[in-house]
């Protein structure tokens, strides 16, 4: 083997104060997590003598503790891009500590390509195996490597045995030519292959390896409740109905789902339902309740970014069962698993996660009113816009009931009405096809809203303007919002 093996410090002294670093993985599947510990020491070593010390930092998307939240901790970030969701990351964005921009995951890897972000000083990239002339086989996530390798003056591999070389082949490594020569990406079904089960690094680039086998640090899930249970039922029993009704095909359509917990109730909601035939996945993030649905027969095919799952399942489940998993997943860059043109040309059925509606169907999904940084808009926005058919689901309220996830006007906006299709709450569905903004702010107040918030809704139309297009009080259209800073609760909401 040509290259050196580095200890994490000897890796951790390519990074200079200012350089923009990017590293591998989606979610924390596939992220560095010894040389970003390494880094984060040397910058407390570094301002403890007095100079100053910060990376750029350019990620899939979120990571791991090891990395968001040592380097967070340890204040070593001028800025990073794009989705992020360790609480410390969190912390330092919303107090001011980071300049952060939220960015549709599909268009990093383009824009970096661009030169928007300028020179990629160092990659740092997780790998199960490497050959002499740099063939890696990447981890669990591939997220924004494949460019990250190509465009860095160096890069730093870190080699982890936690991940088997035997998973050769569940990766598709697709780079598009940029304009103009931009050729159409041909991924005509979710389990197309167009690219090398590879990624290919010029070896005189890498500046050595560091050994670790540290495993994934994926979070578990809160288990399913009483309304995550319902807001999954409620959108398996709204597929069915479609399906029954000849507008989605009988072949069904591929799914893209969001991450978290009410992501994972939904997919198992899915599975169960009987009206639902076997699907395929052309999503991001493949969660823990889609290894469960492959093993049962549920899910056909995932196609996907990352294998976000828990280190047991990964272990036990996916690495464990190899030859029963290999033909039904791949893994591929976050430009081709979110791109907009392929995400039509499948004719995806996408279900995300708002933090926020509003009564014509806006979608707030990274903003705490309307100004502290949740997580980011991640891949919704790509999927969302270009899907066949874009659900949003939520639970109705927050906090103890004291927030109403539907307002008059959201606080910030990631999906406009144009492109939000149907929303679901544990309350029920509002189907916004084909209705205008008034017909919107019904069915979502009669459908979606907690009994508790619609009087107040209802109330609040009586006080707009009336405009027969899209009745808004600008007046008086955060009230709800201004309330809950107030007293805490928007139910004492007055117009
Ligand atoms: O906070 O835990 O402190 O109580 O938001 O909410 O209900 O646990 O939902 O885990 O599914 O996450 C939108 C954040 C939902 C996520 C979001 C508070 C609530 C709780 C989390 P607490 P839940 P989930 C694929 C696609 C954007 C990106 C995306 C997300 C916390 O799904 O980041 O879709 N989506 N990417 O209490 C105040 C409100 C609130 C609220 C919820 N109205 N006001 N707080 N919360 N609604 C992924 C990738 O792209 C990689």
């Amino acid at each position: 083997m040509p290259f050196k093996v580095l200890t994490p410090e000897e890796a951790a002294s390519h990074i200079f104060h200012g350089a923009t670093v990017a590293f591998s993985g989606f979610t924390p599947a596939g992220s560095p997590k010894v040389v970003s510990k390494a880094i984060a020491d040397k910058a407390k070593k570094e301002q403890e003598a007095g100079r100053e010390f910060k990376i750029g930092m350019i990620t899939g998307a979120s990571t791991g503790d090891s990395l968001d939240g040592e380097l967070a901790r340890a204040n070593a970030v001028k800025f990073r891009t794009p989705y992020q969701s360790n609480k410390d990351m969190r912390g330092a964005i919303n107090n001011g500590h980071v300049e952060y921009f939220d960015m549709h995951l599909s268009g990093l890897a383009q824009e970096m390509r661009y030169g928007f972000f300028g020179a990629i000083d160092v990659a740092i990239i997780e790998a199960a195996d490497i050959t002499p002339n740099g063939e890696v086989v990447l981890t669990s996530g591939v997220g924004i490597s494949p460019t990250a390798a190509k465009l860095a003056k160096k890069v730093i591999i870190e080699l982890n045995s936690n991940h088997p070389k035997f998973i050769k082949g569940l990766h598709d490594i697709y780079q598009p030519l940029d304009p103009p020569y931009r050729k159409s990406i041909p991924v005509y079904s979710p389990d197309a292959r167009i690219g090398d089960p590879v990624l290919r690094i010029d070896p005189s680039k890498i500046m050595g390896i560091v050994e670790t086998n540290a495993p994934d640090e994926v979070g578990g899930f809160a288990p399913v409740d009483e309304v995550t249970q319902k807001i999954g039922d409620n959108v398996a029993d709204f597929l069915a109905g479609e399906l029954k009704k000849g507008t989605i095909p009988s072949e069904f359509l591929p799914i893209q789902s969001g991450v978290g917990n009410i992501a994972n109730a939904v997919l198992g909601s899915l599975g169960k339902n009987p009206g639902i035939p076997p699907f395929k996945m052309y999503t991001e993030v493949i969660q823990d309740a889609v290894v469960e649905l492959m093993k049962n027969g549920d899910i056909t095919f995932a196609s996907g970014c990352s294998l976000t799952v828990s280190p047991e399942v990964l272990k036990n489940d996916i690495y464990g069962n190899f030859d029963f998993f290999k033909d039904k997943l791949v893994l591929r860059p976050q430009e081709i698993s979110n791109n907009p043109e392929i995400v039509r040309q499948l004719g995806l059925i996408t279900i995300n996660t708002a933090i926020e509606a509003d009564i014509f169907g806006n979608i707030n999904s990274t903003h705490v009113l309307g100004t502290k940084m949740m997580n980011g808009i991640g891949g919704s926005g790509d999927f969302t816009r270009n899907s066949f058919l874009s659900i949003f689901t939520c639970p109705s309220v927050a906090k103890g009931g004291s927030i109403s996830a539907i307002v008059p006007m959201v606080s910030h906006e990631d999906h406009s009405e144009h492109s939000v299709k149907v929303i679901i709450t544990e309350q029920g569905v509002a189907d916004l096809r084909g209705k205008s903004p008034r017909q919107r702010a019904e069915a979502i107040i009669e459908n979606c809203v907690h009994p508790d918030y619609k009087e107040t809704l209802r109330d609040y139309l009586m006080v707009t303007s009336g405009h027969p297009q899209t009745p808004q009080a600008l007046d008086k259209v955060f009230n709800m919002h201004s309330e809950f800073l107030t007293s805490g609760d928007m139910r004492n909401t007055k117009w």
